[in-house]
This record gives structure tokens, sequence and C-alpha cells, in this order.
């Protein structure tokens, strides 16, 4: 398929170390597919689910020992240890790579090897860079193909001579003492061994778009961040794109296909996906600064997800699906999950493979972290931009975190290094995307911590450096949905009514809109939240846009700490001094 010798190179090598019985190379044709998904039917590797009511959908369940990304196996082998920093672990590259080949050696005899070349981004954007990524699973193989782009194109786009990602997986014995998800920063490589869970097999998404694309993009000059971006179109057909940071699990699929509530459909406001989980970010000619979203699916969380939640994530997994440990309803032979409806079946099997009846069992289904690997263009909200080679403009940014207090419902910062300060000190309750405690509060700078491919300091003075490159630089805010009465209940609605937020965000970005200055930053006023339509009192609007000097002062310290003791060094002074002026304020 190509005569491009480092391709064939990597290939051979990967072969000679794993020795599969046999290699074939993923073209991208419909063919290969069907002819995949029938041999994964025939191992019992995928289940055909109901043709009818999910046409071309599938079912995959994962080892039960195999259902997160593993941050404490994911590792960044650079030679310095200091330049890994303190959010990853470190290995040197040759510990790395010997380790990985140990465990991987022969382990493909009586398999065979997949070859996919793919591309994040748009083929032949300017945006996008190639991958290839050597597989011993189908599973893989056909998620990468609703995942990304896969086929020949990526190898001709290639030539003989071009650069790419080298992806090597191998399933190995789903060992979790020996799994490892490795990657070589400066190789342009990554190895993953004894895992078949997505975030930890489909190399092209966290490993590729976000690790190796973020240690690129500092060197070249540009962002990958792990954003979701959407379009939000005026009564007066005007667009306005904004990229959103949230840690995994919390709602970015949900954000970025948002449907606004009536009152604002009436009016006349749409929002469009143009991604849900990955954003890469260019300087434009214009000053801008331009996404493109680098994935052509969504891999999203299953629980959760339903008519009212999100109708259009919904819908995208009605065709070409594959769904992973969610419930299998027997009696329709389709899927369910917890928050699909309120009529869990009866005859079933839960995620682990066993007899499961949701109207009598006090156990889950679907595992919290069971996931849909849906099409992008199934999506009924899909940006006319998706597939745009250049991308969109942002007018803002915005992180979010899941924080019970302190963090009212949205601020906006007061320009852009403090922005990035904004983003550096975000925390957020762990979910169940990683395995560990879920609903512990920890540090989550950017909703990167996972996924940084170098020091995070380092990092941050990226994003201060991106700063002086723009000159027409998107205006940045902090939004927290998850604000809690004492303990349990949500203070803000969420969901379509986040809608009422991002309007006064992209107000702000044209100047439209007052806001009162805080000691975080600039606050909206309660009454400048549209809240027609919603039963909603004014007084808990206000609550939950309160700034409590007292609690900011202690966020403060703890900010010091976290910066002083667990990131030590290479913090930009820019954020220092955003800290400093924060204390001040605090103090006031
Ligand atoms: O498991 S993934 O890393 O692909 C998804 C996520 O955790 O955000
Ligand atoms: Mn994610």
């Amino acid at each position: 398929m190509t005569n491009n010798q480092k391709v064939l190179q990597f290939v051979e090598e990967s072969a000679a170390l794993a020795t599969p019985d046999k290699i074939v190379w993923i073209d991208g044709s419909q063919e290969q597919i069907e002819a995949l998904r029938a041999e994964a039917v025939s191992t019992g590797e995928m289940i055909k689910l109901n043709q009818e009511l999910l046409p071309d959908c599938y079912l995959h369940r994962t080892a039960v020992n195999d259902v997160a990304r593993v941050e404490a196996r994911t590792v960044i082998c650079l030679p310095k240890e200091e330049d890994a920093g303190p959010t990853n672990i470190w290995k040197s590259p040759e510990e790395g790579y010997e380790m990985c080949k140990n465990i991987a050696r022969g382990k493909m005899k009586g398999r065979t090897m997949y070859v996919i070349p793919y591309s994040m981004g748009v083929v032949g954007s300017a945006f996008s860079k190639i991958g290839i990524e050597v597989t011993d699973s189908i599973y893989v193989v056909l998620n990468m193909v609703i995942m990304t782009r896969v086929g020949k194109e990526c190898l001709d786009a290639l030539g003989e001579n071009g650069d790419f990602v080298k992806g090597f997986h191998a399933k190995c014995d789903i060992d979790e003492e020996n799994r490892w998800i490795m990657h070589f920063p400066q190789d342009n490589a990554i190895w993953s061994v004894n895992s078949g869970y997505g975030g930890n097999v489909l190399l092209g998404k966290k490993c590729f778009a976000l690790r190796i694309a973020s240690y690129l993009g500092r060197q070249e000059g540009w962002m990958a961040e792990h954003m979701l971006i959407l379009g939000v179109k005026r009564p007066n057909g005007e667009k306005q794109y904004v990229a959103a940071a949230f840690p995994s699990a919390c709602g970015k699929t949900n954000l970025a296909m948002l449907i606004p509530p009536k009152h604002f459909r009436d009016a006349g406001y749409e929002v469009e996906c143009v991604g849900d989980d990955i954003a890469w970010i260019r300087v434009g000619e214009d000053g801008r600064l331009w996404a493109v979203n680098p994935e052509n699916g969504f891999f999203g969380v299953a629980p959760g997800t339903n008519q009212k939640s999100n109708p259009n994530a919904l819908a995208a997994t009605r065709q070409g699906t594959i769904f992973t440990n969610v419930v299998h309803n027997l009696d329709n032979n389709t899927v369910w999950w917890e928050g699909l409806d309120k009529n869990p079946p009866e005859h079933a099997v839960d995620w682990k493979g066993n007899p499961w009846n949701g109207k009598t069992s006090d156990v889950k289904g679907a595992h919290p972290n069971s996931r849909f690997t849906a099409p992008a263009k199934n999506c009924p909200c899909i940006s006319p931009e998706f597939n745009s080679k250049t991308g969109v403009p942002l007018s803002a940014i915005i992180f979010g975190g899941r924080r019970a207090s302190t963090t009212p419902l949205c601020y906006q910062s007061r320009d852009w290094n403090h922005g990035v300060f904004v983003g550096s000190i975000m925390s957020s309750e762990t979910t169940a995307a990683a395995t560990g405690a879920v609903g512990v509060l920890r540090h989550d700078p950017m909703a990167m911590k996972p996924f940084i491919g170098y020091h995070v300091g380092d990092y941050f003075r990226h994003w201060i450096d991106m700063g002086k490159k723009v000159t027409n630089p998107p205006k940045i805010f902090n939004v927290n949905w998850f604000r809690q009465y004492e303990k349990g209940e949500f203070l803000w609605p969420g969901f379509g009514d986040n809608m009422r937020v991002l309007k006064w965000i992209l107000d702000r970005c044209e100047d439209k809109v007052d806001a009162k200055e805080t000691a975080i930053g600039y606050v909206p006023y309660a009454k400048d939240i549209d809240l027609t339509g919603l039963d909603y009192s004014v007084e808990t609007l206000e609550s939950i846009l309160e700034v409590d000097k007292a609690k900011w002062a202690k966020e403060a310290e703890e900010i010091e700490g976290y910066y002083k003791n667990t990131i030590k060094d290479r913090i930009p002074k820019e954020l220092w001094d955003s800290l400093e002026t924060l204390k001040k304020n605090c103090a006031e």
C-alpha cells in the first residue's frame, strides 16, 4: 500500500518483535470493515445488535480488570526525569522500550497484526497529522475506523518520505500488572501493552492527539487541548465559536451538543458541534486562534446519556456505533445503560457478561465508564465546519471542573495571562474515566493533568507564550455546573440550560453585557443571565454567582501549596503574579 520506507520498516520491526501469523493492512474499504465485523462476531469479540433498530451497531465487553485509563501506568519517556515533570510517570526511553518490547515479544503468535494508517484531522489539511497503529485487536481497528480517518489516502498523504506517529498495541494477556501505556515524545512513538480499553488502546486519541501532540505543539508553536469545540449561531446568522476544557466524564459531550432552551430556539439561536473532546489550536493569519477537532467520532460516556440530557448524542449512537461495557437487552437485542430511561430490561446481560435483571438487581448493569463509539457524521447538530481544513475561530475559551463549592457558576479572567492562571488552578472531583477513587478533589490544570506530554510548568509557559502570538485572543472564562447544596443536590440545572451561561459568555466577547469585578475576575450580574422559561429563583442564581473571599483566600493558599510543593519549579512568573493578586484581593 505504500513505498514509504519508514512505514515499511516500522511494520517490519513490529512484526519481527511480536511475530504475528499474518499482517493485514487496513484500507478503510467497506468490504474490509464488514469482513472484520463478521470475524469479530464469529469469535465472540463483538455481538451484532438488532440491525433494524440499531443498524451496523455492535456490542463489546472488555475484561473486567480493563475498563478505564490507567494513569499510574501511563508513562512519558524522556531522557531526563525533570522534563516529564510532576504530573507524569517517568521512565527513560531505554527502559521504556525495553520493558514494552520484553512484554510484547512473541505475543502476536497465532494472531493477526493489523496495520492502521490514520489521519488526525482532515486528510491533507495543514493542521492534520498522520499516524500508523499496529494492533492485534479487531475491536481497536473498528473503533479507529470510527474515531479517525482511516485508509490508503493517509498513506498517500504521507508520501514516500513523510513522518508519522508510530503506535504499537498488543493485547498480550490483559495483565494488569504488566499493563503499560508509554509515550516517547522525541520519537513520535507510543507503546500500549496488556490493555484492550479505548483510552489505552485507541492510540490516535489521548496518546497521540493530546500527549504526543502537546509535545509537538510546544515545539511547533500550536496547542493540543482537552477541549470540546462548539459554535453558536445568533438570530442574525452570525456565528461564534468556543472551546471548552473539562476533565473526562464532566459533560463535554453534553455541552458540545447542547440543545438551547425553547426560548432561545424560538429567538433563533442554534448550537452546532465541532468536537467533544480534543482541539488542536493554531494562530491564524488574522491573529485569532483557530481550532480543529482532529477526531472523526465520539467516544462518549454512555450512562446518563438520554433523550433529555443529550438527544443529539443518543441519535448519533443509533447507527454504525460500537457500544462497550453497557447492558445487553436480550428481549430485543439492543443496549441499555443506567440513565437511558426508567425501563431497564428484565432479560439482560450486564457489562461483566452475567445474567442481569434490571427490575430486581441492585447492582449496576452498565459500567460507569461504559462508552459508545459513534461516527461524528451521525450527530444531528454536527457543524458544517466539521470538515473544514482551517477550523473555526475562537471567541472564547472556557475552563470548568466539578466543584461542589467555592467556584462560582461563571467568571471571566481579566486578560489572557490571568486566564492561563485560571486554567492552571483548575481542580475537579475524579470520575470513573480513570481507575482509582471517584469523587476526590484533585488539581487538573486545563483538564490536561493526565494528558500533558511534558513538564506542566513548561506547558503553562507555552500557554503564556501563545498569548503573545495572538493579537486578537479569545476571552477566557471558568464555569462550574456542579455547585451543590450541603451534599448531593445540584444547584444549577445544567445540560441545555447551560446555554443561558454560554449566551452571557458570548455577549461578553462582543462587549454587549456588563459584569461585576470581583477578587477572582468578572462575574455576571444575576439579572444578565436570561432565566426565561426556567423555574429558578434569582436568589439561588445569586448564591452560585457569589465569590466568597474567605473561601478564596483558603483556595489561594492551597494553590500556593500546589505550585510550591507539587509543580515546584518552571512556573512562569506571570502565574505567580496572578496568585499574588488573588491573595491581595481576598485579603482586602
Ligand atoms: O478513555 S478516554 O481517555 O478515551 C476518554 C476520557 O477519559 O476522556
Ligand atoms: Mn476526554
